[in-house]
């Protein structure tokens, strides 16, 4: 199949290829159909694929999915652009003086072996950093990342997480004991959504991994439930619920703790089932106490009334999820923010209760495999900015490589990432990129990140490969498990993403001859046996597993021998190859208390990490300032982060890179609807055209990243065309962190607004 789609293909339609094609005409098969996990977001929608003779002829939603019924968004079809796409990379490229040209997978893996090991033989480990992009989590290669993380001996670790979810981790670590446990709200049988800072209806849920969330979000208040959105703009969400909340961008800790107090004054905390499970509730009171509906209605700019009445509402709804996202954690107070919405789901009782904000219990048990995490154990060189699990802020990734001296980063590894658009000081990254001395990127795009690579790596489609989302399961509002084979059959001499970490582990990791000898056998046994081998000894052993016994808690040795003898009949990838459309496996489940009593902890409330962060907050309880302007972020359910601006099917009708103002700061800066404006901040300036609209607060700008794809030498055709725009990071602030978290505050950057000649 795949072979006929080569030779269709422009770039090979030689004199043989035509022939080879003819050929196969008179093979040609009937149309196909193939479901599968659209792995572009969160929502993991199943879709069918409907193909023939190596082309994709249609792509639908899959309403046998159990777990989305047949939703998907405009993005899936793109999945078709993405794998036609002639921008993306077949095969390895190296850069040199003239451009780029391509080069074998041997000349390339020896090229970054010899080079990697040059710089760490001269400078240790320190001198390499790491850099994982978003994409990675949506690809179960995520499993071979900590090996090839530890063969690279890179101490300097970066990822998305420090642009994201970092805060909800570490409030997760500190609070329940490790990274992993996300409490997600649960969707189906809640009374009461409360989202902060989440879009949901462009972003199609995060942190709440759900096939159609608003289709569940509209059950809520099919239901007689109630919806409430707080957020800078009136968003296509709160459009859709029963309330929404304008608040001044960086203040929700402010509105969540003036909700506490309140819960604490009226007598109105509630702990339930979680009585015995926690600790500190009086400081906690003590530490919350300035913060008043009255003290902080100026600074928030939310009516005390209104504080008071969402309090009350929450705390007396039978159940209630109180979520927040992006908004909420790229913020600054994105640590106290995360806290403190733990904390209220905790005070009124709703953590781990059906209807309130549970823990999904997904078929690989991630919490079991994974590290608890580990908050500041290591410190960044040039700003003493904390790591969380081994892992530096992004925010410190630019200085680390500039700044001179001994731990310099002189090399860099990038697994599907674009921190040149994604992350803070953009103009500050794209110099420190090309200032390494050496730079690999694992990718499938010359972007405005992987340009400054001397080497690229591309997996290969991801239709050519086949797909579990594995980091996404502790997610999922209900519990499902779902694997989806290959599509084509990958073309020839191609890697998949774990493929290659896989091989650069090997090389990285040996340094004598027998141990390389060694290695090489080792690599030979997992590239025979294949990824899907590891997925599947982990659904077996996973809670709902054919051998879950061998890894349940308690388990004695009988019970372990009894199920490697007599298997139940459980979960298998045999199980999920048979089940195409995916398998259900029912709604959340209690779970918190339990894990807590096996570890003989309490919830600590009143941890010193936050209580000694809110002082900071103290101070700037101070309301807006006439003429304060600051930038939000956007997204559209268009697009996706920097990296889905190339399909000609998701960039097409207007113009989505626009700066948006309230009417009142438009007329006070002589601004006119579309007209260009330029956004200036302490690091950067960008020009882009203003789109005047009430459904942003005065003093708001809200922009959206990952544009900004004019550059040279960036080879995506379609984005540089038809979306280019101009990238919000480039002035979001590489200085600006949460103090707890050193997340970068991508959203309320104070910035000056001018029309532009
Ligand atoms: N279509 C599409 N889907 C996506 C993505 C995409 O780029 N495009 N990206 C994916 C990724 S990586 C992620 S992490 C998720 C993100 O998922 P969401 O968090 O749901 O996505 P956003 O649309 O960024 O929503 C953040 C909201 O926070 C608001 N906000 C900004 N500042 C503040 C503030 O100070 N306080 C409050 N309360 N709100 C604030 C913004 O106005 C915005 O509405 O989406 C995922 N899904
Ligand atoms: N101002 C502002 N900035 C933000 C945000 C915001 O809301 N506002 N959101 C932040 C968030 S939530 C996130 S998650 C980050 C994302 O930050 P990044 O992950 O750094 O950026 P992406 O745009 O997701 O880039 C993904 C990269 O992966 C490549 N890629 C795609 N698929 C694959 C694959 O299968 N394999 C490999 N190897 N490569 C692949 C793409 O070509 C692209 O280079 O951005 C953050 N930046
Ligand atoms: S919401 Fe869209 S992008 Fe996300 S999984 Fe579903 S179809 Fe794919
Ligand atoms: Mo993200």
């Amino acid at each position: 199949m795949s072979s006929q789609l080569r030779t269709r293909s422009p770039q090979n339609a030689g004199e043989g290829a035509i022939i080879e094609a003819l050929a196969q005409e008179a093979v040609m098969s009937q149309p196909a159909l193939h479901y599968r996990i659209c792995h572009l977001c969160e929502a993991m929608c199943g879709v069918v694929i409907e193909h023939q003779d190596g082309e994709i002829l249609s792509i639908k939603g899959d309403k046998a999915d159990p777990f989305s019924g047949g939703h998907i968004c405009p993005k899936a079809i793109a999945l078709k652009d993405l794998h036609e796409d002639p921008d993306r990379l077949r095969r390895p490229m190296k850069r040199v003086a003239t451009g780029w040209v391509e080069v074998s997978w041997e000349e390339a893996f020896d090229e970054v072996e010899k080079n990697l090991k040059r710089i760490r033989h001269q400078a240790g480990g320190e001198s390499i950093g790491v850099y994982l992009g978003n994409p990675t989590v949506h690809t179960p290669a995520l499993l071979a990342v900590p090996a090839f993380v530890h063969a690279l001996g890179a101490t300097q670790r970066f990822s998305a997480t420090s642009v994201d979810q970092l805060p909800t981790m570490v409030a997760n670590q500190q609070l329940f004991g490790h990274q992993l446990l996300f409490p997600v709200p649960d969707l189906d049988r809640t009374d009461y959504l409360l989202i902060v800072g989440g879009n949901p209806a462009a972003s199609n849920g995060s942190l709440m991994s759900a096939g159609d969330v608003m289709g569940r979000i509209k059950g809520i208040r099919n239901r007689g439930g109630r919806v409430v959105v707080v957020d800078p703009r009136l968003t296509e969400t709160a459009l859709k619920a029963d309330d929404h909340v304008f608040i001044r961008p960086g203040t929700d800790f402010f509105l969540l703790a003036a909700m506490a107090t309140e819960m604490f004054d009226r007598g109105l905390v509630r702990l339930r089932d979680l009585e015995h499970c926690v600790e500190g509730l009086v400081e906690l009171q003590q530490a919350l106490a300035p913060f008043t509906p009255d003290t902080v209605a100026e600074v928030t700019g939310v009516a005390a009334e209104r504080i008071r009445t969402l309090a009350a509402d929450i705390a007396m709804a039978e159940c209630a999820a109180i979520y927040g996202r992006v908004g909420a954690c790229t913020q600054e107070f994105g640590g106290l923010t995360a806290w403190m919405l733990h904390v209220l789901n905790i005070l009124t009782g709703n953590l781990d209760r059906e209807g309130g904000m549970m823990f999904a219990t997904p078929p690989l048990d991630l919490v079991g495999l994974g590290s608890p995490g580990s908050y500041g154990k290591q410190r960044s060189r040039v700003r003493q900015l904390p790591a969380f699990s081994g892992e530096l802020p992004v925010s410190v990734m630019a200085e680390e490589i500039l700044t001179p001296g001994e731990g310099q980063i002189r090399a860099l590894v990038t697994h599907a990432g674009n921190p040149v658009l994604s992350t803070p000081n953009g103009q500050q990254m794209d110099r420190a990129l090309a200032s390494l001395e050496f730079m690999v990127s694992i990718d499938i795009y010359i972007n405005e990140t992987t340009r400054h690579a001397h080497f690229i790596l591309p997996p290969v489609s991801p239709l050519e490969r086949s797909h579990m989302e594995v980091g996404l399961s502790p997610l999922m509002v209900r519990n499902a498990a779902k694997w989806s084979p290959a599509l084509f059959e990958a073309p020839e001499d191609s890697r998949q993403d774990w493929q290659i970490l896989n091989e650069l582990t090997q090389r990285m990791s040996s340094t004598n001859a027998v141990q390389r000898v060694a290695r090489r056998g080792l690599q030979l046994v997992v590239d025979q046996l294949g990824l899907d081998t590891g997925l599947d000894l982990l659904l077996r052993t996973g809670p709902y597993g054919t051998h879950a016994a061998l890894s349940k808690k308690g388990s004695t040795p009988v019970q372990k021998l009894l199920a490697v003898v007599r298997p139940k009949d459980g979960l298998s990838l045999k199980k999920l190859h048979e089940n195409p459309h995916g398998i259900d496996l029912g709604p959340l489940r209690r779970q918190l208390r339990k894990r807590l009593e096996e570890k003989r902890r309490k919830i600590p409330l009143a941890l010193p990490l936050y209580l000694d962060d809110i002082p900071r907050a103290l101070e700037r309880l101070l309301p807006r300032q006439p003429g304060e302007l600051r930038v939000i972020g956007r997204r559209h359910v268009r697009s996706n982060n920097s990296w889905m601006h190339n399909s000609h099917r998701l960039v097409k009708g207007p113009n989505r890179c626009t700066a948006m103002l309230h009417p009142d700061d438009a007329a006070l800066l002589g601004i006119a609807n579309g007209m260009n404006v330029r956004v200036q901040s302490r690091v950067g300036a960008i020009e882009l055209p203003a789109e005047i609209t009430e459904s942003v607060m005065p003093g708001v700008v809200c922009v959206p990243h990952g544009f900004g794809h004019d550059r040279a030498g960036v080879k995506l055709r379609v984005a540089r065309k038809e979306a280019a725009g101009a990238s919000l990071n480039d002035i979001t602030d590489d200085r600006f962190v949460d103090v707890i978290t050193g997340t970068a505050v991508l959203n309320g950057v104070p910035v000056t607004v001018a029309p532009m000649a």
